[in-house]
């Protein structure tokens, strides 16, 4: 006698929360309700916090066109893809910043990059003029320029919309691969805009083998999509 069951909702991210019913004697009064809410929402808050933490995946996926970067699904290899099979064209993960000097991009491939022989790691970036180019198998991959690195730590950077499009090698240093990741640094000068601000541009990344072909690029990151540049 003289117990009741005190239920307390929260919002916590929109979410509508109920802490656990428990009983609670009247006698025992506010302070002691007080005590018990304030462990209890903390408790709440932890195990919200761990349950919207999905292991790894720090995609920062907050909606369509506001992905910074990308973990990339293992054993995704587009059906599409005809050349040799290599973990080093398997993407994890993706990610492009800028720190007001130099855009950096940063991948990291399933397997040691170099494994498959003639591979190219390219990036598309949208800079504003930005098109679909590969038909079917990526109709929301856009981009106006592409940034080539190779693992022999030789790269390149050929802006599309020029006529002919034009070529200019990375200088060395520029492209570093270590085991998994290839990072290739590349000065904002050899991005000039076309209508994005920098902050607005975007970009994909697909491992390949070969040029000219869409049967040879063996996965895209992200899928179907571009990714924000992450910029100051
Ligand atoms: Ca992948
Ligand atoms: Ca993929």
């Amino acid at each position: 006698m003289g117990e009741s069951l005190d239920r307390q909702f929260i919002l916590i991210k929109g979410h509508k929360m109920q802490l656990i019913p428990t009983a609670i004697p009247r006698s025992a009064g506010r302070r002691a309700s007080r005590a018990w809410v304030v462990p209890a929402l903390l408790s709440v808050l932890i195990a919200f916090s761990a349950c919207s933490d999905d292991d790894d995946d720090d995609d920062d996926v907050t909606g369509p066109g506001s992905l910074f970067v990308v973990q990339d699904a293992a054993n995704d290899i587009l059906p599409s893809y005809t050349g040799p099979a290599g973990a080093d064209l398997d993407v994890r993960r993706a990610e492009v910043t800028y720190d007001g000097t130099n855009f950096v991009f940063t991948s990291t491939l399933a397997g040691t990059i170099g494994t498959t022989p003639g591979a190219l790691f390219v990036w598309g970036v949208d800079r504003g003029q930005g098109t679909p180019r590969f038909g079917d198998i990526a109709t929301g991959v856009h981009f106006d320029l592409v940034v080539v690195g190779r693992a022999d730590g030789t790269g390149t950077v050929t802006d599309l919309t020029a006529a002919p499009p034009t070529s200019t090698t990375l200088a060395a240093g520029n492209v570093v691969v270590s085991g998994n990741t290839l990072r290739i640094t590349v000065s904002a000068t050899l991005l000039p805009s076309k209508g994005f601000s920098t902050a607005r541009y975007t970009a994909n990344f697909w491992p390949r083998v070969g040029a000219g072909n869409n049967n040879q690029i063996a996965d895209f990151a992200p899928d179907n999509q571009n990714l924000q540049i992450r910029a100051p």
